[in-house]
């Protein structure tokens, strides 16, 4: 039996921005095709979409509908969807961890002296680090434990056997669960590659067991490729702090020269922001008759500048065409992940230079400029005079105004730092103010924008979720594209306060924070898994991270890279809610093991639903765990005079 679920393929409309409207109105008059149009125009294959189409071999493909429940070579709709979904699973692990691998190789650089444009940007943050993963620091130069932190991630990836360094950073309750039921993960790529190899046509055949690996492989990249990625990351760039900044398609400048670098990897887009700010190429840029240089970012890339250099965000990943489509765009490079082929040949009907720098993304049409760490800083000022260069040819179609407020990079470590001081820092003061009800639970909020949502609107699922959780007292966290709505709705502003329940506003309002923290990009998931434990360590909520009164959810998942964090999520403890489309709508079976099956073995789960009763699932699953852990009940604040005092005595 099918389950009936609303069905995705409605085209995606936008109401809510107006100078997205207008570029996406400009961009129509004047013929040019962007995913909005597309995407009405296709169909989504349905049968795809809900799971039920095997690749596997070129027997088929076979399509499980109708009377069709079962494949030429005789595997079953759960077998099929199973298998997609863990291949999904794969190729997100794949993705982030990936990612980890490319920062490891650049550290290494880095302490070898090879890659002279880079520094160590937070030693506290190596030391750290070098605990976990066995590296003596004691005596010895930074670069040296750089080395070996560099090689022993590098490491982690090509372990066959044993554990993971990092499952040593989870709750001590959590790795046993991991251990009992096998989902340790060996190394990053056995768990990539087993999963691959146990998908191929004629292999693992038992959906519960397939999709045990699946679990084991999001684990590798939660708890290590993407971790990894966070880390090495925070200490090549420094660890996040708030930084005020802004987001909308309304930072770009009409006086300034416009560089948007837009993917995941901050390696060179560190670099050019350090270039931008030269004041040789500022004099430069004023030389060809703009005021200065003005970098911004999109997608991920925006999340890893904007939480450490302040850089703004013009958007997320549904916006990458519509910012082109301006006219006020010198330049637009790109690393790795959610680049939309289309914008090579956008790009070409304006003066946009479209710039690929990674071996592993390159796009015909486009301009590739290989990227290498050795001479980083050389192709960043490269790329910045050919955007300067590029600015006398701007016809500007149209200079969007809307922009909004934000405070962005709350680290884990900050986070610490605001709840206890500095010589205090400390997880304790949320997880009081969740035991004494003020907070009610933490939700995290998720994943990216899409235009093929339930609601058909994008980040009209999102933000329809933070507000309806904040006014609720949940403290919320935010990553990846879901970070960046909530940025240009002006989500993570101070003003934010007015708009959450009593309590957690009085605790935000002592502390200090929005009730809506930006936690980085799409890898830094991974510092939520560290929150949580943060939280389990400190006490009060139990002993593991299913315990806790938290839960997750990707309203408008689009990318395979989204499924992976669920995955891990899922079996590190949380309960995660996926909006629509629903890949498993073909297998209530798998759909049931995945719910009720992982809930019962890890006390996490994913679950796809219409997003619209994603927050109320979020408030039911946090009261469910205040109940477990008998707090279920607000506390009144109580003022002690001396004769209580004494009685206490
Ligand atoms: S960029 S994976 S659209 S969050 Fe990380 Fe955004 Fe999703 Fe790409």
């Amino acid at each position: 039996m099918r389950r009936l679920v609303a069905r995705v393929d409605s085209p995606g409309k936008m109401t809510s921005e107006g100078d997205k409207v207008i570029a996406l109105d400009q961009a129509r008059e004047n013929g040019l095709d962007t995913a909005f149009d597309r995407a009405a125009g296709i169909k989504p294959c349905t049968i795809g979409r809900d799971g039920a189409c095997c690749r596997a071999c070129s027997l088929g493909p076979c399509r499980l509908v109708g009377k069709h429940t079962m494949g030429v070579c005789g595997a079953t709709l759960d077998t099929v969807v199973a298998r997609n979904m863990a291949r999904m699973v794969a190729a997100g692990a794949a993705a982030h961890s990936d990612h980890g691998r490319d920062l490891a190789v650049t550290l290494r650089e880095v302490a070898l002296g090879n890659a002279k444009d880079y520094q160590i940007g937070d030693e506290r943050k190596l030391r750290w680090v070098a605990g976990f993963l066995g590296v003596e620091t004691a005596g010895r130069e930074v670069r040296e434990i750089a080395l070996e932190v560099a090689e022993k991630a590098l490491a982690e990836y090509g372990q066959q056997e044993g554990e993971l360094a990092y499952l040593r950073r989870a709750p001590e309750k959590r790795q046993a669960v991991w251990r009992k039921a096998g989902l340790s993960p060996r190394g990053v790529d056995r768990e990539v590659v087993e999963t691959l190899h146990r998908t191929v046509m004629g292999n693992d055949q038992d959906a519960e067991h397939i999709l045990d690996q699946a679990l084991r492989t999001a684990l590798a990249s939660g708890w290590g490729g993407s971790m990894l990625a966070t880390d090495l990351t925070d200490i090549l760039f420094g660890t996040p702090q708030p930084r005020p900044s802004n987001a909308g398609l309304g930072v770009l400048e009409e006086q300034q020269v416009n560089i948007l670098v837009h993917g995941h990897e901050p390696t060179l887009s560190e670099m050019i922001v350090t270039a931008a700010r030269d004041p040789e190429l500022i004099a430069y840029a004023r030389g060809q008759g703009a005021e200065g240089i003005n970098v911004a970012g999109i997608c991920c890339t925006s999340n890893e500048v904007l939480m450490r250099q302040g850089v703004p965000s013009a958007g997320n990943f549904m916006d990458q065409e519509l910012a082109m489509t301006t006219g006020a765009v010198e330049m637009m490079v790109v690393d790795v992940q959610c680049i939309f082929q289309s914008l090579a040949s956008l790009s070409k009907r304006f003066h946009t230079l479209f710039i690929t720098t990674s071996s592993k993304a390159k796009i015909e049409g486009a301009i590739h400029k290989q990227f290498h760490e050795e001479h980083a800083m050389e192709l960043a000022k490269e790329l910045v005079r050919m955007a300067c260069d590029n600015f006398k040819n701007r016809k500007a179609i149209h200079y969007p105004t809307e922009k909004s407020r934000l405070v962005a990079g709350y680290s884990h470590e900050y986070i610490e730092y605001m709840l206890g001081g500095r010589y205090r820092a400390s997880f304790w003061p949320l997880n009081d103010n969740i035991i004494n009800g003020r907070i009610l639970g933490v939700a995290a909020v998720v994943g990216c924008d899409s235009i093929r949502n339930a609601q058909g609107e994008p980040e009209a699922p999102i933000m329809g979720i933070i507000k309806e959780l904040i006014a609720r007292d949940v403290l919320v966290v935010v990553t990846g594209c879901s970070a960046i709505a909530a940025g240009k709705h002006g989500y993570l502003s101070p003003e934010t306060l007015e708009h959450a329940g009593p309590g957690l506003a009085e605790v935000c309002e002592a502390i200090g924070i929005s009730p809506v923290l930006h936690l980085g990009s799409c890898v830094d998931n991974s510092r939520i898994l560290t929150v949580l434990s943060a939280m389990v360590e400190v006490g009060g909520l139990g002993t593991d991270i299913s315990d806790l009164p938290a839960a997750g959810a990707a309203p408008e998942w689009m990318s395979e890279k989204a499924l992976e964090i669920g995955a891990y999520c899922a079996a590190s403890g949380a309960a995660v809610f996926f909006g629509l489309p629903d890949p498993l709508l073909a297998a209530p079976d798998v759909a049931e093991i995945m719910t009720k099956g992982w809930n019962e073995r890890f006390g996490g789960s994913m679950t796809f639903c219409d997003p619209r009763e994603i927050a109320d699932r979020i408030v039911k699953t946090i009261e469910g765990k205040r109940t477990a852990l008998g707090i279920n009940v607000k506390k009144e604040r109580v003022l002690f005079d001396m004769e209580a005092r004494r009685a206490l005595a």
